[in-house]
C-alpha cells in the first residue's frame, strides 16, 4: 500500500467551499433598541481609540530588565494636559501596532501592544489558551474612570472557536492570541502555585465591532475595549474528536471554520465526524499508528510526520504509548481520503 502525505495548500484549488452565511440579528422589525452600522461605528470607535493611544503612556522601562514580566506589572497612565511622557515611558500610540482585519463586512483598524513575543510556540485560531488578563473599558478611561469589568489573575482557559456548546470569545482575541507565544516551560512550588516562563505578554486595544458590539457585557453598548494578558499555554483543539486539530479543517485557508463543509451538510467541518459524508467516519480514513517508548531504556518519543498528529497516551512504569493518526492521500489528487467520498476504506478494520 502506497502511503502519500497531502499537500495541503493543492486544497486551496482543488476543493469548493460552502459559504455558510453569518448569524444577521439585525432583521426584527420593531425593536426600540436600533443596532448601529458596523463600519459607521467603527469610523467613531477609531477615533476613540486614537484618542486614548495620543493622550496615555505606559511604563516601558520597566520591561527592558529582568523576566517572567506579569500583565500586573503594566502600568497605563493619562497624559496630563502640558506633560511631557516621562523618561522611561513611552506614549501608546508610538509603542502600538496597527493592524486591521475584515469581520461581518466592516473594515476594522485595532491596535496591538507587543511587550514580550513569548518564548514558546504559539497557538493556532482554534485552540484553547490559557491566559491571565484584564480587560476594561477605553470609554470609560475617556471618561476618567477606570473600570475592570473582568480579569483572572490565576490562569483561566478560553476557546479561541467555539463549537455553538462552549463559549467563544470576542473576535479581536481570536485573531490577537495566535500572534503570540505562551510560555516556554512552567514550574509548581510547594504550594501548588504555578509560574510560567516567558509568556507573551501584551495589550490589545479592540473597537467594539470586535469585542461585545451592541452587547453589554462590559455594563455599556459599543464598548471600546482594552486588554492586558499573558498568553502562558495553549492546547491543539479538535472539536469534533476526529482526529484532524480543527485549525486543519479551515480547508480554505482564510482563517475562518465557519466556511467550509466539504460534503455541504448540516455541520461544518470543525464539527463534523464524517466529513466527505461517505459514511465512512473520519477518524476511521486515517492511518492508526501505536508507538511504544520505553524511557527505562533511555528511548525517545518518535518525531511525527508532517500530517501526523497525537490522539492519545499512557504512561504505565516508564513506558509510555502514544497513538497517532496520520491523513492519506490514496490517489494523490490533493484531497486527502477523508475528504474525499470515492475513498471509503477503514484503516481502523484493515
Ligand atoms: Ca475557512
Ligand atoms: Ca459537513
Ligand atoms: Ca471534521
Ligand atoms: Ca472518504
Amino acid at each position: 500500500m502506497k502511503i502519500k502525505i497531502l499537500k495541503f495548500s493543492l486544497l486551496l484549488l482543488l476543493l469548493c467551499s460552502v459559504v455558510v452565511s453569518c448569524n444577521n440579528d439585525d432583521d426584527d422589525d420593531g425593536d426600540a433598541f436600533v443596532i448601529e452600522d458596523r463600519t459607521e461605528q467603527q469610523a467613531k470607535d477609531k477615533d476613540s481609540l486614537i484618542a486614548y493611544l495620543t493622550s496615555h503612556y505606559y511604563n516601558s522601562g520597566f520591561f527592558e530588565t529582568g523576566s517572567n514580566h506579569k500583565y500586573t506589572d503594566i502600568v497605563i497612565t493619562p497624559l496630563a494636559e502640558g506633560e511631557t511622557v516621562p523618561e522611561n515611558h513611552t506614549l501608546l500610540m508610538t509603542a502600538v501596532e496597527e493592524r486591521t482585519t475584515t469581520y461581518l463586512e466592516a473594515d476594522y483598524e485595532y491596535y496591538v501592544l507587543n511587550i514580550y513575543q513569548g518564548d514558546g510556540e504559539s497557538p493556532a485560531f482554534t485552540d484553547m489558551v490559557r491566559v491571565r488578563y484584564s480587560g476594561s473599558s477605553i470609554n470609560d478611561a475617556l471618561d476618567g474612570t477606570y473600570d475592570v469589568f473582568d480579569s483572572s489573575v490565576t490562569p483561566a482557559d478560553f476557546n479561541l472557536q467555539t463549537d455553538g456548546n462552549s463559549y467563544g470569545v470576542i473576535k479581536a482575541w481570536q485573531l490577537v492570541m495566535p500572534t503570540f507565544n505562551a510560555s516556554s516551560d512552567y514550574e509548581i512550588d510547594g504550594n501548588g502555585n504555578f509560574s510560567f516562563t516567558n509568556p507573551g505578554l501584551g495589550v490589545m486595544f479592540i473597537p467594539s465591532g470586535l469585542g461585545y458590539f451592541s452587547g453589554s457585557t462590559t455594563g455599556s453598548v459599543y464598548d471600546n475595549l482594552m486588554f492586558k494578558f499573558e498568553l502562558l499555554q495553549f492546547e491543539v483543539e479538535d472539536h469534533d474528536n476526529d482526529g484532524i486539530p480543527s485549525y486543519l479543517e479551515d480547508i480554505d485557508g482564510d482563517l475562518d471554520v465557519t466556511n467550509d463543509n466539504t460534503d455541504e451538510d448540516f455541520y461544518l467541518n470543525f464539527i463534523d465526524t464524517d466529513d466527505d459524508g461517505d459514511l465512512v467516519l473520519t477518524i476511521d480514513e486515517l492511518i492508526p499508528t501505536t508507538y511504544t517508548v520505553d524511557t527505562n531504556l533511555g528511548e525517545e518519543e518518535p518525531v511525527l510526520a508532517a500530517y501526523e498528529f497525537e490522539r492519545t497516551r499512557s504512561q504505565i512504569d516508564g513506558i509510555i504509548t502514544i497513538k497517532t493518526v496520520t491523513i492519506i492521500d490514496s490517489d494523490d489528487d490533493g484531497t486527502p481520503d477523508y475528504l474525499d467520498p470515492a475513498f471509503t476504506t477503514n484503516y481502523n478494520e484493515l
